[in-house]
């Protein structure tokens, strides 16, 4: 049977979930202004219960994750710096070199086990005062790591990173586009979790749903000055409450992310039991799955034919797919996953 008469099950990314009835009504309602002029009152408060959530004094309402992780690059740094950051970073690895094209920065990249770099690697890392070096200006961590698989970081690896980082007068900006699955998955407050680090991303666009956006949040201090960066990248934005709306409704569920990682191991399990000898399980974390497919055809062959059967999903590297779960999902489909998986092998 072609795609075409079976139900798409889209496990690409938890970017794909579409607002919900009570999102859409919340935009359809929303009271709005101008927010070039700080007069969205809808904005305004998805801002102010951001920056509760997360412990800081402001956040700032940005369109995307790579916007306001690459704002916050421009605001802590000056062209020619040094930024220190994981080589499996979404903003080193997929940001579109960013780094070097919109802050003129120069990317220090450093290995990382299970989604972090290793402390002594950060220290190493800084720079000293000397006339041939550039100065370190910035690291950035990330929680849940994509690329690691979903891993959620637990907040003494972060930490002792930070304190490596501010015993040298650098700061530290998390991308955290999922950080409320890894406080979920830690059993932490988000706040405390990002407590040592000096600005925060997280995204309200993934597994919470709203159709658009990402928050930065930092001191008030850095997000004004992030507020001029977001101008300059084009990131005015007007009547943006229409947005916003649909970001407060995500941002009061979030732990219903719990239930994404739930399933999650659902499919964990169906794919562990696999018959096939050539599939087996890589990691699952959060709302991330690995299948490790080792057939000479390769994962992209067996990507292909999962689509044909109606099965989304990401290639990662030449063993590797990514399976991700989100909101829009069933405990169902991911049985009929299962069925579908096998009928390839
Ligand atoms: N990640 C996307 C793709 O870009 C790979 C995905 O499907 O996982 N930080 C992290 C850790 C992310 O995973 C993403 C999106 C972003 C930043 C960027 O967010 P957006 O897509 O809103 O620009």
């Amino acid at each position: 049977m072609s795609a075409r008469n079976q139900e798409i099950i889209d496990l690409r990314s938890d970017t794909v979930t579409r607002p919900t009835s009570e999102m859409r009504r919340a935009m359809a309602e929303a009271e709005v202004g101008d927010d070039v002029y700080q007069e969205d009152p809808t904005v305004k408060k998805l801002e102010s219960l951001t920056a509760e959530i997360l412990g800081k004094g402001a956040a700032l309402f940005f369109p995307s994750g790579t916007m306001a992780n690459q704002a916050a690059v421009l605001t802590h740094t000056t062209p020619g710096e040094e930024v220190i950051l994981g080589a499996n970073s979404h903003i080193y690895f997929y940001e579109v070199g960013g780094l070097a094209r919109l802050s003129g920065v120069q990317a220090r990249t450093l290995p990382e086990r299970r989604g972090c770099p290793e402390p002594e690697d950060i220290a190493a890392a800084v720079r000293d005062e000397n006339i041939h070096f550039p100065r370190t200006a910035l690291l950035c961590l990330e929680n849940t790591h994509n690329r690691a698989g979903g891993l959620a970081v637990d907040k003494d690896r972060i930490d002792d990173c930070c304190r490596v980082a501010w015993a040298n007068n650098v700061p530290v900006h998390l991308d955290g586009a999922r950080i409320f699955n890894a406080a979920l998955e830690l059993e932490i407050n988000p706040d405390e979790l990002v407590a040592e680090c000096d600005s925060v991303m997280c995204c309200l666009s993934k597994g919470l749903g709203a159709p658009v956006g990402s928050m930065l949040a930092g001191s008030a201090e850095f997000i004004e000055q992030a507020r001029k960066s977001r101008k300059l990248l084009g990131g005015g934005l007007r009547q943006v409450g229409v947005l916003a709306a649909a970001g407060l409704v995500a941002l009061q569920e979030r732990e219903r992310l719990i239930e994404d990682h739930k399933l999650a191991e659902e499919l964990a399990a169906i794919i562990a039991s696999c018959p096939a000898e050539n599939v087996q399980l890589g990691e699952q974390a959060t709302n991330f799955v690995m299948l490790e497919y080792t057939g000479n055809q390769g994962a992209g062959w067996l990507r292909e034919r999962l689509e044909e059967r109606g099965v989304l999903s990401n290639k990662l590297h030449e063993t590797r797919i990514r399976l991700v779960t989100h909101r829009d999902l069933t405990s169902n489909q991911i049985t009929e996953f299962g069925r579908r998986l096998n009928s390839i092998l």
